[in-house]
């Protein structure tokens, strides 16, 4: 038998040790443990080789077991094993479910048909945040999209969907108490061409549901006090006037954009114009029956806040909303995360998680920003710009993306280590988040070419240990999953730096 073999799996485990045999699937191979993984994992080998495995319920009659024990490996953690049998214990369901996806990832064709390597696996995550974040605002996604991309991330062992619902171009969410969000806000995008939409709360739920059961939790984001334009088209008396800075005026001309106007729909791509008026009591009920109606129909522990480039705020007001719309979230039984320049505000409600989005070099501000965070119980996650951001260019003539923050190769995107960011222990690290924003994307398939295969270095560094490998291993193992995704229909980025395999 030749077998081509060489354990592609992204992320790295913590542990793997392969053997020479292998295991050959045939039609009928019996299969036992919990309904949702036997289905996961006989759905998926379909898919692939379209092998029909047998669902059956002893365990002693299969040559595939899977089942749960918690004393196996830390949380989300799982041991596999191949020899005459499959067998994986997952510490709990989602481990159970990662381990699927290993086993999915270890699959390959060889000349006696489609096997498994021998192979003993002890796998666990470094980072118990593992995310991406998706901006639906500057380009509207519908459900059936996102629960491909929820699929999609679980086979990468992430756990987090951060929905970035509101923003200047658009308002994705409907609120029953303000209604006018959805009717008048949302029909716009970053392009005057597209159509924008929203999610109805059954939407939303059916969403929220989805993510569940690939064990992935939604975090629903609504952006303020900054990037609320949209608001004021539904309700301008809740905004100031646009503040028009003079990077706005320059990115305008530049980019041949019209200027923000309130009460208008804004389809440009400036930041840093718009701002909710923070005096008024009016804004603070709408601010919390928002929080209030997202948290009804988000059962997950966070609710984002936004809180970036907030330039037409003042710091005092910035900081007041930043407290105020913070301790909301609080009195809902949530726990807060914002942005890194949320961690300027002195008395922003104690257990807030900030999101870092600036270079991993960072300045000595949003290092001290960061740190504030941690002294007010909270933690950090990370979404460096020069290296998990999805939506830069991976080289200058790419023509997808942004460049603001340069461009980002698949090397770049892997070659930097959490720990080493900021100065702040380990523990203080909540993981690693990689958003796609969405000015310059279209479609899903503008979506996928951003995406992978950056998304699986962002992965790798949330899951794997650190220093776990080699670039040079990791180009292997990322270049052998390019027939998986192939068969998957995901559109990737086919970059020189990685040798992909012809199957
Ligand atoms: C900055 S990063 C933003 C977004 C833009 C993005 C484009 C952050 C918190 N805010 O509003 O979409 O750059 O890359």
């Amino acid at each position: 038998m030749v077998l081509p073999l060489t354990a592609g799996l992204v992320p790295a485990p913590a542990s793997i040790t392969l053997g020479d045999g292998a295991l050959v699937l045939t039609p009928g191979m019996p299969v036992a443990g919990p309904p949702a993984a036997v289905e996961q994992l006989r759905d998926a080998v379909a898919r692939r080789t379209g092998i029909r495995l047998d669902p059956v319920d002893e365990p002693a009659a299969a040559l595939v077991v899977l089942r749960i024990d918690p004393a196996i490996a830390a949380a989300e953690g799982y041991a596999l094993t191949v020899d005459e049998r499959v067998e994986i214990i997952g510490a709990d369901a989602p481990g159970l479910h990662y381990g699927v996806e290993t086993l999915l990832q270890l699959l390959a064709g060889t000349t006696d048909g489609w096997a498994w390597p021998t192979a003993r696996i002890a796998d666990a995550p470094r980072f118990g945040h593992r995310g991406i974040m998706l901006d639906v605002a500057r380009h509207f996604f519908p459900v059936d999209e996102v629960k491909t991309i929820i699929d999609r991330a679980a086979a990468l062992k992430l756990n987090r969907l951060h929905l970035h619902l509101t923003d200047d171009q658009g308002w994705r969410i409907r609120i029953d108490s303000w209604p006018l969000l959805t009717e008048r806000a949302s029909g716009s995008a970053a392009d005057p061409g597209e159509p924008g939409g929203h999610y109805t709360k059954d939407a939303f739920r059916e969403i929220v549901a989805h993510a569940a059961s690939r064990h992935i939790t939604v975090i629903p984001e609504f952006d303020l006090p900054g990037h609320t334009h949209a608001v004021g088209v539904a309700y301008p008396e809740l905004v100031e006037e646009p503040h028009q800075h003079p990077a706005l005026l320059a990115d305008a001309e530049r980019l041949g954009h019209a200027l923000p106007v309130r009460g208008e729909p804004y389809t440009g791509w400036g930041v840093g114009h718009s701002s909710l008026r923070i005096h008024e009591e009016r804004t603070w009920r709408f601010v919390r029956d928002v929080l209030t109606e997202i948290a009804e129909i988000s059962p997950g522990p966070w609710i984002h806040i936004g809180g970036d480039e907030s330039l037409g705020t003042s710091a005092e007001d910035f900081a007041y909303a930043i407290e105020r719309a913070t301790a909301i979230v609080r009195e809902l039984g949530r726990i807060p995360i914002a942005w890194h320049e949320a961690g300027a505000v002195p008395d922003l409600a104690e257990g807030t998680v900030g999101q870092y989005w600036g270079a991993l070099q960072p300045t000595p501000a949003h290092a001290a920003q960061c740190a504030h965070f941690v002294a007010r119980g909270g933690t950090v996650v990370l979404s460096p710009s020069d290296a998990v951001y999805l939506d830069m260019k991976y080289d200058a003539d790419f023509p997808l993306g942004l460049a603001w923050a340069g461009t980002v190769s698949v090397e770049q995107a892997r070659g930097w280590d959490p720990a080493k960011v900021l100065d702040l222990p380990e523990d203080a690290i909540a993981g690693i988040e990689a958003p796609l924003w969405t000015e310059t994307v279209r479609s899903l398939a503008d979506a996928e070419l951003l995406m992978y295969p950056r998304i699986a270095a962002a992965a790798e560094l949330a899951w794997s240990p650190a220093g776990a490998s080699s670039w040079a291993n990791f180009r292997t193992r990322l270049g052998s999953l390019s027939p998986l995704w192939q068969s998957e229909r995901i559109r990737f980025h086919p970059v020189d730096e990685i040798p992909w395999s012809a199957r």
